[in-house]
């Protein structure tokens, strides 16, 4: 099956799309299959939240949009879920914020970081980092530690979907503004970001490009305004709220 033998009318189209390319990130050595579970994970919460973007997530990527808009250097990391699901889409998120791309991974392997870095290239990307790893985080073991020096080390603002706990709190702890796209509103990772999103990542990285969009002309000050005002424990209030309501799941169901 491929992304075009999906039929958009299916009421599950999203969800058959994303297992689709996660099977297939897997098969081209991108994904690892821990993927495959993490996605398992964030299909539960989705189908919850009625696989949509509501509305508190929405206003979490307009106050992304601004971050990575207002930052001296943000990086958008990918792994290898990302990579899988939404490759030309951090592309086009990087373009929108002059972000830089940097792939980073859990299960670090370097077929796995030399096949993401491809398929990004052939998404359009044109310099990803990742690869020299002359930098490192802090508190974690080898590594999920591995940054390069002027991508993620250097960052003042990181975009990390799906990322695992430790490393999201270690991130933190080095001072950077972080953004998280974690459908789990429960997750150390969503705990731990100055912003974090709930919502599928399928979903997120479009919209916050096109919030960056919208905001490419705003002023210093507006886009500041726009910070100042989230809360980020509302956010995540929100969003447990929507799960326990089950207004979510009625939406979603089929
Ligand atoms: O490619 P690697 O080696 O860096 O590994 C990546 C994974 C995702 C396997 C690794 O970071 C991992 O094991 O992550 P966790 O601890 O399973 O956390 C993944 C989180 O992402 C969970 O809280 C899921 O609910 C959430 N999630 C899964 N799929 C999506 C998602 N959030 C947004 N959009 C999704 N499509």
């Amino acid at each position: 099956m491929t992304d075009g033998e999906i039929p958009e009318s299916h009421p599950r189209y999203e969800s058959l799309l994303t297992r689709h390319r996660i099977e297939e990130g897997v098969d081209k050595g991108i994904t690892s299959r821990q993927g495959l579970i993490a996605q398992g994970r964030g299909e539960a919460f989705d189908y919850l939240l009625g696989e949509r973007t509501i509305p508190s997530a929405d206003d979490a990527e307009r106050v992304a949009a601004a971050h990575l808009l207002l930052a001296e250097h943000p990086v958008i990391s990918v792994n290898g879920n990302v990579a899988a699901l939404v490759p030309g889409e951090v592309v086009e998120l990087g373009e929108a914020t002059s972000a830089d791309l940097e792939v980073n991974l859990f299960n670090r392997t370097d077929e796995r970081m030399t096949a993401i870095v491809d398929h990004l290239r052939e998404h359009g990307a044109e310099d990803v980092k990742g690869l020299t790893a002359d930098g490192r985080i802090p508190g974690l073991d080898h590594e999920r530690a591995k940054v390069d020096a002027d991508g993620i080390g250097d960052a003042d603002v990181v975009v990390v979907p799906l990322e695992d706990g430790d490393r999201a709190e270690a991130l933190g702890e080095m001072g950077k503004t972080e953004v998280v796209i974690d459908l789990n509103p429960l997750s150390r990772s969503a705990r731990a970001a100055d912003v974090p999103i709930v919502d599928n990542v399928i979903r997120a990285v479009p919209n916050v490009t096109e919030h960056a969009r919208d905001l490419a002309d705003a002023d210093r000050e507006t886009l500041e305004s726009i910070v100042a005002e989230f809360d980020a424990d509302e956010a995540l209030a929100a969003a447990e709220r929507a799960i326990r309501d089950g207004d979510g799941a009625d939406a979603a169901e089929d």
